[in-house]
């Protein structure tokens, strides 16, 4: 199903034409709504009508996560306080609480986006959603809520945690589409399974899943677990939360609402705009919110992007791959760069390991070490020691062979790891860098 077929298959041509002109009015309430810009822009001796076309955007100077805390709490918004409806504050991934705020139009063009993120990932009117984001502060729970309502399914608001009441509901309610992290979704079916319940045989058929990196490795072990389709959506706060960018059932990228918020691929180090298929630093431009207007927004995700209109689904959005990890978590360990979603991508492909590990990186006597704790099945914890030994070495190696780097591999027994209800946490970082 897609929601809104004018603006998410439109021709790339008249598309441009539409995100031009947004582009143009967006760059004008910028600046003379948002001190911020003013000075920016003057500063740089540029005036708004110099931008008329996509092409100008590189003019612009970027705006970073720093200029949103620099002006706290409100100093960012294009609008007075008695137009503001909504007002949240993102944990963001790292740092400070950074404020973002919503007129009621916002409202609507975040329910808008939602709606269309349920349909492209194969939600439909008919669906009961068990909404498990966090409600509140949290951009995650209202950004789903609001797109369900939108969309005409029926919501289910259980906010994150009290596993066993999801699961509870799940099976009284029949839900059939459920939207969480993906780590809260593999703890869920676990949770199950250690109170008889099997979710392959539950109502759930799909999970919308995001807020946090996971690897395709990760997907497979959910969909197994769950026997459903699970589906990857991104987005953040500063942007509009949940409802930027979300997969269609091929699963072949992650299509991002352009006519609403304009993407750049650059490189993080030189600024410069990267061609499709450059893997790069995001870079997000608000083409319609009228809050808190974004020119060149520093993302900070990693990522690429393709503007091929999808064979699978007709939708001509631009697709961005799967988050590879960000510009800011990125480890240099011993002089290499190692990003987590690497590492969980070796544990996931080695028999025996579960998905739940944590990343510790310690400086011993000048020297980087870093060891992976990793959660081990029952079974294979109650077997032999042996087989223990095996499974440690395989993951050594393998993560030696993949990321040039060797690491000193923990197992651990069965539910020891900390879970978390939202965003996994995965790594410690003991350095003084
Ligand atoms: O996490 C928005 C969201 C809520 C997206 C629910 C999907 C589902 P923030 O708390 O502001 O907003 O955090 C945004 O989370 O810059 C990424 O680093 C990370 N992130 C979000 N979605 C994904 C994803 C929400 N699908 C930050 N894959 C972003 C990888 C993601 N990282």
């Amino acid at each position: 199903m897609i929601f809104d077929e004018k603006h998410e298959c439109m021709p790339l041509d008249s598309l441009r034409e539409l995100q031009e002109k947004r582009l143009r009015a967006a760059v004008k309430v910028a600046y003379e709504k948002v001190a911020h810009y003013k000075r920016v822009f003057d500063e740089n001796r540029l005036k708004p009508e110099d931008i008329k076309t996509l092409d100008d955007l590189d003019k612009i100077p970027f705006t970073y996560k720093n200029d949103l805390r620099d002006n706290y709490p409100f100093g960012m918004l294009a609008v007075p306080l008695h137009d503001v409806a909504e007002i949240h504050a993102s944990s963001g991934t790292t740092g400070n609480p950074t404020v973002v705020a919503y007129t009621k139009n916002d409202i609507a063009l975040w329910s808008h986006v939602m709606a269309r993120t349920f349909a492209c990932a194969g939600a439909t009117p008919n669906d009961i959603v068990q909404n498990a984001y966090g409600y509140g502060l949290f951009t995650g729970g209202l950004g789903f809520h609001y797109g369900a309502l939108e969309l005409g399914a029926s919501i289910v608001p259980t906010s994150s945690g009290q596993t066993k009441r999801q699961l509870k509901l799940i099976q009284d309610f029949g839900s059939t589409v459920i939207t969480c992290t993906p780590s809260y979704s593999v703890h869920m079916a676990e949770e199950a399974m250690a109170s008889g319940i099997d979710p392959r045989t539950t109502t759930i058929r799909l999970g919308i899943l995001g807020a946090e990196p996971w690897s395709e490795e990760m997907r497979r072990e959910i969909e197994e677990k769950w026997a459903m389709d699970a589906i990857d959506i991104y987005g953040l706060s500063e942007i509009i939360g949940p409802g930027v960018a979300v997969e269609c059932p091929a699963k072949n990228g992650l299509h991002l609402f352009s006519d609403h918020f304009f993407p750049e691929i650059i490189n993080p180090e030189t600024g410069e705009r990267l061609p499709d298929g450059g893997r790069g630093e995001l870079v997000l431009t608000t083409l319609t919110k009228e809050a808190l207007p974004l020119l060149r927004f520093r993302v900070g995700d990693i990522t690429s992007i393709t503007h091929e209109p999808c064979e699978a689904c007709g939708r001509t959005m631009p697709r961005i791959a799967k988050i590879f990890g960000r510009t800011d978590d990125m480890l240099i360990v011993r002089g290499i760069n190692v990003f987590p979603s690497q590492i969980e991508s070796v544990l996931l492909s080695v028999e025996g390991a579960e998905p739940h590990y944590l990343i510790v990186v310690d400086r011993e006597r000048g020297l980087d070490r870093l060891e992976i704790q990793v959660e081990v099945s029952q079974q294979l914890f109650t077997d032999e020691v042996k087989g223990l030994e095996t499974l440690r070495d395989k993951i050594s190696d393998e993560i030696e062979n993949v990321l040039g780097v060797k690491a000193a591999v923990k197992l651990v027994e069965p539910q020891t790891i900390e879970r978390s209800m939202g965003k996994a946490k995965r790594v410690i970082d003991n350095r003084r860098i």
